[in-house]
């Protein structure tokens, strides 16, 4: 071999072998791809400081995803900190980093009980929180409009505990408009951008147990009640935040219930999937195993329904999820409940959505 090319291949082989895990990895599809050829999405979720300071994920997010949307940059404290101010930093960065890559982004969320404000709840009296929620929904959906694709128009409103009507939580929004807020933020949201998907965002609905098999109800009676009462609701929003310690997937009830939601002419987004495993054992293999496995049987009772549009975690990789502020696991290591692991590479869990998205039939093409 002559000396140049000899030279070139050491070179070569010196710069392979210190690349990073996930280099050789960007030229296969992403999920997102496998999810278009069903005519579906994938995404995820970004928070603020990654998209500033994380290069490298958000490479991998690019490559991954076809949708994003924020972790927080969107909420009442971060986008309308004080009563007459608003602050678009974080949310435009997002907004702008996904329309430079012509990548889609959904909005979360205009309506909680929480991530709010401090000025909010004492400025809401009878007299003055519908024009508060409507001029903030005005602003907020008004600026983005064109752009976003999907809104969490309104976010966990379900509560039993509190024994309020239709199984409604007793949030700073209920006390102050009643159960109206709910027709109030989707009419505005629809005036303000009549294009984007307007959606009820929700969780804990996801295994057979009594208590979630009583919310699947009352959300399926909360969509037909505002249905039945006209508010432009489009979507629900099925946050699935699993927990691979829970019991087994009741893949029969859980598709029956997205039929029931389909049936009423609503179209289902997976909307936060990640999958927590403090209460299993420390093994990283066994641990990523039965992450896959839960999420499969969790996926694979979704997504066959035409009506589910697609998928997005919440967080690509194990280097930045919540699960490990809300669910630390008693042995101090980290969450692997995301489809990547800390060094971006791809776990078993990517490969349950990947998997589960090329086993689902494609999607009708979209008529006229
Ligand atoms: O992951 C989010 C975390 O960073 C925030 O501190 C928290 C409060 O704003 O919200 C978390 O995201 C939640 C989402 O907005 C709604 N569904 C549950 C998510 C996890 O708590």
């Amino acid at each position: 071999m002559p000396e140049l090319s000899r030279r070139a291949l050491l070179a070569s082989s010196i710069a392979a072998a210190s690349l990073p895990a996930w280099a050789d990895q960007p030229s296969q599809p992403g999920l997102h791809a496998h999810a278009r050829i069903k005519g579906m999405f994938f995404g995820t979720a970004v928070a603020s400081e990654p998209l500033t300071k994380d290069p490298a994920l958000m490479d991998r997010v690019f490559a991954e995803c076809g949708i994003v949307v924020s972790e927080n940059a969107f909420k009442w404290f971060d986008i309308h900190p004080e009563k007459e101010k608003y602050d678009f930093t974080g949310a435009d960065a997002l907004m702008n980093w996904a329309t430079a890559r012509k990548i889609a982004v959904r909005g979360h969320t205009l309506v909680w009980h929480e991530a709010n404000p401090d000025w909010l709840e004492p400025a809401l009296t009878k007299a003055t929180a519908e024009k508060i929620l409507r001029d903030h929904i005005k602003t907020v959906v008004g600026r983005y409009a064109g752009r976003m694709v999907h809104w969490d128009v309104v976010n966990e409103p379900l509560h039993e505990e509190d024994k309020k009507p239709l199984a409604l939580r007793d949030s700073v929004w209920l006390r102050a408009l009643g159960p109206a807020y709910l027709d109030i933020a989707f009419h505005a949201t629809e005036a303000a951008d009549p294009h984007a998907l307007r959606v009820m965002n929700e969780f804990n609905v996801d295994y057979e147990i009594d208590w979630q098999l009583r919310k699947r109800d009352q959300l399926l009676a909360l969509c037909a009640d505002l249905l039945h009462r006209k508010v432009p609701l489009q979507a629900v929003g099925l946050q699935a935040h699993l927990d691979a310690g829970e019991i087994a997937i009741d893949q029969k009830g859980l598709s029956q219930f997205v039929a029931d939601i389909a049936s009423m002419g609503l179209k289902v987004i997976v909307t936060e999937l990640d999958v927590r495993d403090q209460r299993l054992p420390a093994s990283v293999s066994a641990r990523d195993t039965a992450v896959a496995a839960h999420a499969r049987a969790w996926l694979d009772a979704v997504l066959p329904n035409p009506a589910v549009l697609g998928v997005l975690s919440w967080g690509l990789s194990d280097r930045a999820s919540w699960l490990n502020d809300k669910f630390a696991r008693p042995d101090g290591l980290k969450q692997r409940g995301l489809p990547l692991d800390e060094d971006l590479g791809r776990k078993k869990l990517w490969t349950a959505l990947a998997n589960s998205i090329d086993s689902t039939a494609p999607r009708p093409a979209p008529k006229g």
